[in-house]
């Protein structure tokens, strides 16, 4: 079963469109291009199952609910990062909108991951898709299929939302 945020915060149910840039990208191999695919087929999972759309803008706009980051280490807000696996991303709840991700993964874009060299290779498209449930106000949920399930295996790829998903969110928004 799916579960929210202490109190269930949510995005305004009047904003149906959330707009997004990825803001932080000095420490990543991939480029704007890439970064820019691989978001927006993890946002369009979320839209796909519900009313909610997601555009993409540009950091320097200034406009965006939502950021995208890669950090290292201690970044500044309480929640440091660890190095290769262990804490691979974290976002906040609604309606802070910040998603940070761990720039010392082995992240594959390409989403091949089980044919990848590193052995401890993550799919940043599964990840990404788990984080866009946190910001849109899903906690973790209690079914193994669920993307919201707070487990994911290195060298695996899990990108589709599961029943449990799509009823949380539903329920949200
Ligand atoms: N990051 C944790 C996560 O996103 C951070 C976290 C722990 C968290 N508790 C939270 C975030 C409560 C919001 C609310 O769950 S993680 C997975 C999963 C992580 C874990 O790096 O451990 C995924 C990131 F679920 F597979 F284990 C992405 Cl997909
Ligand atoms: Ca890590
Ligand atoms: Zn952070
Ligand atoms: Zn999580």
């Amino acid at each position: 079963l799916f579960s929210y945020f202490p109190g269930s915060p949510t995005w305004p149910r009047s904003k149906k469109s959330l707009k997004y840039a990825v803001t932080q990208t000095s420490l990543t191999p991939f480029d704007q291009a890439t970064l820019s695919a691989v978001f927006a087929r993890a946002f369009a999972r979320w839209s796909a199952a519900t009313t909610l759309n997601f555009t993409e803008t540009a950091a320097s706009a200034g406009d965006a609910d939502i950021t995208i980051g890669f950090y290292a280490g201690d970044h500044g807000d309480g929640e440091e990062f660890d190095g290769p696996l262990g804490t691979l991303a974290h976002a906040f709840s609604p309606t802070d909108g910040r998603f940070h991700l761990d720039a010392a993964e082995a992240w594959v874009a390409t989403g091949d991951v089980s044919t990848a060299s590193s052995d401890v290779a993550v799919d940043l498209e599964s990840v990404a898709v788990h984080e866009i449930g946190h910001l849109l106000g899903l906690g973790h949920s209690a079914e193994p299929e669920a993307i919201m399930y707070p487990t994911i295996t290195s060298r695996t790829r899990k990108v589709d939302l599961a029943s449990d998903d799509v009823v949380g969110i539903q329920s949200l928004y």
